[in-house]
């Protein structure tokens, strides 16, 4: 099992949590353009809710590779609302964002999370608001932006190196006066990882190595490329993204049984029932978490 897996702001189910995704942007890898509307997107976290979501990260600038940003104020007019509007509902929720002007209006209008996926690199000022608000961060391993990002994905030893790099980059936010229990670490899969050197199996196969940094773990694979790629054709044509989604569920199982805090995922359904099952199946089912109605309700087997 990992370290304590309470975050401040958030809830704690005795379980993994899931966090769905709604990217408010026309352009991101495995969904854009479908929520590029405030009132489609809050749609749409609400209905990720119902379908299990305990977090719903909310994001307004595209991250895959070779994507060009977008200014601050697009991104502000993009998340805002949404945010509001879903925090207002009675959601947890996230702001996926690396600028702190972005994520102290996120945190003004609800968020309770800010998911950074720069780890605080590429805004000076994040560490500061992260500190001053005190809200819960989550710190992801990164080595530059989209637009390059895959040029730096060179490693002698993966696994090693990205723990390394995510201790520096929590020392430094810490040193900025971030308590240690407001971060939750991200080893970044698919952010200067590479496919087809197995960079994202082999933080995968190593997650437990992640627990002796001490903080609550989120794992971010679902329909990122290592799993199209593993998924094509003999002629290496890789998956489409939008039919990864039961592998997407087989690693929330794998990651929730290796004692990751949180899965973000784009089908919510599908991992709000691996958690679920992971969780049952490592306490024999002591502490069966019913929520949304279990067997029992229906009458079955
Ligand atoms: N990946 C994406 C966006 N946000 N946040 C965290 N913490 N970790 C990730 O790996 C991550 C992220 C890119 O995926 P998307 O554009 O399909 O949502």
């Amino acid at each position: 099992m990992g370290p304590k897996q309470t975050v401040p702001g958030l809830p704690d189910r005795g379980r993994c949590l899931v966090m769905g995704v709604v990217n408010v942007t026309p352009d991101s890898f495995s969904d854009g353009g479908a929520w590029f509307d405030a009132d489609r997107a809050v749609e749409h976290g609400l209905r990720l809710v119902e379908e299990g979501a305990d977090i719903v990260d909310v994001g307004g600038e595209s991250t895959r590779p070779g994507a060009q940003r977008v200014s601050a104020a697009e991104e502000l007019r993009r998340v805002e609302p949404v945010v509001r509007e879903l925090a207002a509902r009675g959601v947890h929720v996230s702001v996926d964002t690396m600028r702190a002007e972005v994520a102290e209006r996120a945190v003004g209008a609800g968020a309770v999370l800010v998911n950074d996926v720069s780890g605080g690199l590429a805004d000076p000022a994040m560490a500061r608001l992260v500190a001053s608000s005190g809200v819960a961060y989550v710190l992801m391993h990164w080595r530059g932006h989209s637009h390059d990002m895959q040029s730096r994905a060179v490693y002698t030893d993966v696994v090693q190196e990205v723990l390394d790099e995510l201790r520096d980059r929590m020392e430094a936010m810490i040193s900025a006066g971030v308590d240690p229990g407001q971060i939750v670490l991200d080893p970044g899969l698919g952010f200067s990882k590479r496919p087809e050197q197995a960079h994202n199996w082999a933080i995968l196969h190593q997650l437990e190595r992640f627990h002796t940094l001490g903080r609550p773990v989120l794992v971010a694979g679902s329909r990122k490329r290592f799993l199209s790629r593993l998924l094509g054709d003999a002629k290496d044509h890789d998956r489409p993204f939008t039919e990864c989604d039961a592998a997407t569920a087989a690693v929330s199982t794998l990651a929730a049984d290796r004692g990751a805090w949180c899965v973000r995922v784009h089908d919510v359904r599908s991992s709000a029932d691996a958690v679920r099952v992971a969780s049952a199946w490592s306490d024999g089912g002591a502490r069966l978490d019913r929520g949304r109605g279990g067997p029992m309700d229906r009458g079955g087997l």
